[in-house]
């Protein structure tokens, strides 16, 4: 039921991307969101290799997702999931520590553990023949070790970040599932299973498949023949 044509909500997503990215472009974060709360949303689907010219009016670093809700226009998807959790009353506790718990918990999935994250894949993605990244692979493979380590023990206890599954759950299960090229989990069951207990959740795998049926071959750029 969440992608409806005429809802409220637009979320804006690509219609195509390179198959290493494919299930992993963050407006499946938002995308999940409204699954888990049943809240109707449209889809809009722009070309990654070539944006809309005013792009950046919406997105300033020219990337999605980008939420349309009425008259309110957001970009980041941390700011997008706060916006859909305070408009619904959903996935956020409404005061106290339990809200500072979730709070906390979301904004640690984006400042503390995906920009570590992001380094590794920058070496063993995308830079791992390169001099450099031989040399700083060990240092990063050791924080990130750290922050997963630290994390594994909050999680030891209960099944989600903040008690009950919430917006802290969405981000931190989409983060560290998109470390599984790297290979980063293997030594952390507690987050193994926390990813499997996240992805599990039939919202997600909705979202997933939504996005997974925008996404069409005919947007791929145009090979030049040999
Ligand atoms: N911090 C941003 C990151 C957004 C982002 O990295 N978007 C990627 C897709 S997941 C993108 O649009 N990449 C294409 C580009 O940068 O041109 C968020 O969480 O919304």
């Amino acid at each position: 039921m969440p992608v409806t044509p005429d809802a409220d909500i637009e979320i804006t997503g690509y219609n195509w991307v390179p198959p290493f990215a494919a299930g992993f472009v963050r407006d499946l974060r938002a995308r999940w969101f409204c699954e888990e709360v049943g809240l109707p949303y449209r889809q809009r689907l722009i070309s990654v290799m070539d944006k809309p010219a005013d792009w950046r009016s919406e997105q300033p670093f020219g990337q999605v997702p980008v939420l349309r809700d009425g008259e309110i226009h957001l970009f980041e998807s941390g700011a997008i999931l706060l916006h859909l959790a305070e408009k619904t009353g959903r996935l956020l506790p409404a005061a106290g520590q339990a809200r500072a718990d979730v709070l906390s918990w979301l904004f640690s999935a984006y400042n503390s553990v995906e920009p570590v994250q992001f380094e590794l894949t920058a070496i063993e993605v995308f830079n791992s023949d390169k001099e450099w990244a031989r040399l700083r692979r060990p240092e990063v493979q050791k924080n990130l070790h750290k922050r997963h380590k630290a994390l594994g023990e909050a999680l030891a206890h209960r099944d989600w970040l903040g008690g009950d599954f919430s917006i802290a759950d969405i981000a931190m299960v989409s983060v560290l599932r998109s470390s599984a090229p790297l290979d980063a989990l293997g030594n952390h069951p507690t987050l193994t299973a926390y990813v499997e207990r996240g992805t599990a959740r039939p919202a997600f795998q909705r979202a997933l498949a939504d996005q997974m049926a925008g996404f069409d071959d005919r947007f791929a750029p145009k090979r030049e023949k040999a």
